[in-house]
């Protein structure tokens, strides 16, 4: 992977956004996956936004990540506009709290899918995994730190287990 040429890009709808998505790229810089990441509203700049999705391929882009709350038409529009895997982060906030972004990104018709993940930070940090996931069909080195990560993973969860017991829980006898 060329170490200056991004190839995800972080999309949302508005900077109000970004602390959501933030974890998205937090994710990818750890696994010094090289990315971008901007403000694009389908609605607000649907011309820009377009332009964008139109053009992710040819500027060497390999996956979109798109995040927007309430009527959360971004990850749509963008894969709408492009063939490449668009994944949709549901943005909390509002009175509805990211149901009606989780409805509006994940509700897509036939033929034009967006990979819909979870509302809100979870929903980003696994947006970033699945896009590195992508990215690891054709990168050694990928999968060998996705493999690292999830030995990290159980042994975080060990670690649980064990100060559980530690307080005097009774643990299980296989
Ligand atoms: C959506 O409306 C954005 O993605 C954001 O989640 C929400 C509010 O946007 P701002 O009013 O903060 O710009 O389009």
């Amino acid at each position: 992977m060329d170490a200056e040429t991004p190839v995800v890009g972080i999309v949302m709808g508005s900077d109000s956004d970004l602390e959501v998505m933030g974890r998205a790229a937090r994710v990818l810089e750890e696994f010094d996956v090289p990315f971008e990441i901007s403000v694009l509203s389908a609605h607000r700049s649907p011309r820009l936004s377009a332009e964008y999705a139109t053009s992710a391929r040819a500027r060497g882009m390999k996956t979109l990540i798109c995040g927007a709350g309430r009527a959360a038409h971004l990850a749509g529009v963008m894969a709408a506009h492009t063939t490449l895997p668009v994944l949709g982060v549901p943005v909390d906030g509002g009175p509805l709290d990211g149901v009606d972004a989780l409805y509006a990104t994940v509700q897509m018709p036939p033929g034009i899918p967006v990979g819909t993940l979870s509302i809100g930070s979870h929903g980003a940090t696994n947006a970033a995994l699945l896009a590195v996931q992508i990215l690891a069909v054709e990168n050694d080195d990928l999968a060998r730190q996705l493999a690292q990560y999830r030995e990290g993973l159980e042994q975080a969860v060990g670690a649980k287990n064990d100060r559980m017991h530690a307080q005097g829980w009774a643990n299980y006898s296989a």
